[in-house]
């Protein structure tokens, strides 16, 4: 029976400013859930968004009372061995909270999996890959320290493949910093870019058609993600691959992008899908429509990185690797072992669960007082 369901807000430093068109990133706020369970099992989740209000429609606070005030006391009681059916009397009560849900869903799974002795993953189906490469991004602002990051990054075999967040600057003034990027790490690298909805349509072809000359591999949601019609112009007109990331809300956006031919590839995230089986749903309409398949974040901590692999991993086609690097970006670790990355890859955790476990005492000591 699920007990008690526990929210928590950490405030956690970036190890630098992380610079995205919508926010600059100083400190992460990690949302974090906690259920436990009659039988003594415990299961965690995560719904961290980014920068407040200023790159989705729910805020750490908003979801941590919408849990708290409205979801929490809808599952108090069920049955913890049939999450699929807590979740349902979720969905039917509750709108949108996308975040909360997959926090919820994920913290279900988790304690279920635990309770059965299987990764998380085994509940999804079961993985086809035990490892995921791992993009960085590099998001000083700052061409030659960008290309400092990167070189370290390639010295200690961490990251190969490298965003660059762009959209704050001119459209010319973009592109030289990329293309200087770029000419550094020459065949070493694959440069992508991520607009984040920062481009109008002249903008976007100015913008991508200088990228795409210049070997830049994939442009993510370079304008604004209502603007469906205009995304697929731009899809149609380019070779570089064109992502859909902000557009894509769960199996239903998923659903109308590949109807309206609106992009080459998917960024599924757990948070944005609306849980581990919404975003399982997301790449299930991808691989029938032909559209690639990355791994996104929310510059999650090890909790909400670590779900996201369990998903990852059940992939068969997984051709644009995943962005699964949320917990480097932070001072501080909540985990009691850290996620492995090693040799460009994220290894994906084999114990029971999530196969991780929280920190307590760093919980207490980085949670919001
Ligand atoms: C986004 O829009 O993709 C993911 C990686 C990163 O640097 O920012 C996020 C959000
Ligand atoms: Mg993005």
């Amino acid at each position: 029976m699920i007990q008690y369901i526990e929210t928590f807000l950490l405030d956690v430093p970036t190890i630098r400013p992380h610079k995205l068109s919508v926010a600059t990133m100083n400190t992460q706020t990690l949302v974090l859930v906690r259920v436990r369970c009659a039988d003594g099992v415990t299961g965690w989740g995560e719904a961290t968004t980014i920068g407040g209000l200023a790159y989705g429609e729910e805020s750490p606070d908003s979801i941590k009372a919408n849990i708290d005030t409205h979801i929490a006391p809808l599952l108090i009681g069920m049955d913890a061995a049939q999450p699929a059916k807590a979740m349902a009397k979720v969905r039917k009560a509750i709108q949108g909270n996308r975040f909360a849900k997959c926090a919820l869903e994920t913290a279900l799974l988790d304690a279920h999996a635990r309770r059965l002795g299987v990764p998380l993953s085994d509940l999804l189906g079961g993985r086809v890959r035990d490892t995921l490469p791992v993009a960085w991004t590099l998001a000083s602002g700052d061409t030659a320290k960008d290309i400092a990051e990167a070189e370290h990054m390639l010295e200690i075999r961490r990251h190969r493949i490298f965003k660059l967040k762009i959209g704050l600057r001119s459209v010319d003034a973009d592109v030289a910093h990329v293309l200087a990027i770029k000419r550094a790490l020459g065949d070493r690298a694959s440069v992508r870019v991520d607009v984040n909805q920062a481009w109008s349509e002249a903008q976007a072809v100015r913008g991508i058609a200088q990228l795409e000359a210049g070997g830049v591999d994939l442009v993510e949601q370079p304008v604004k993600a209502h603007h469906t019609a205009m995304l697929g112009r731009l899809a149609r007109r380019f070779d570089v691959a064109i992502m859909a990331d902000e557009a894509l809300h769960g199996p239903v956006d998923a659903l109308a992008l590949a109807r309206a031919d609106a992009a080459d590839v998917y960024a599924v995230k757990i948070a944005q899908s609306g849980g581990l089986f919404a975003a399982l749903e997301v790449a299930a309409v991808a691989r029938l429509a032909g559209i690639g398949l990355y791994g996104g974040t929310m510059l999650e901590g090890g909790i909400g990185t670590a779900a996201t692999a369990h998903v990852c991993a059940t992939f068969a086609d997984l051709e644009w690797d995943t962005e699964l690097f949320g917990p480097l970006l932070l001072t501080e670790e909540v985990l009691r072992e850290p996620l492995v990355y090693r040799d460009f890859e994220l290894q994906v955790p084999t114990g029971p669960g999530l196969g991780v476990d929280i920190d307590t005492d760093k919980l207490r000591s980085l949670q919001r007082k």
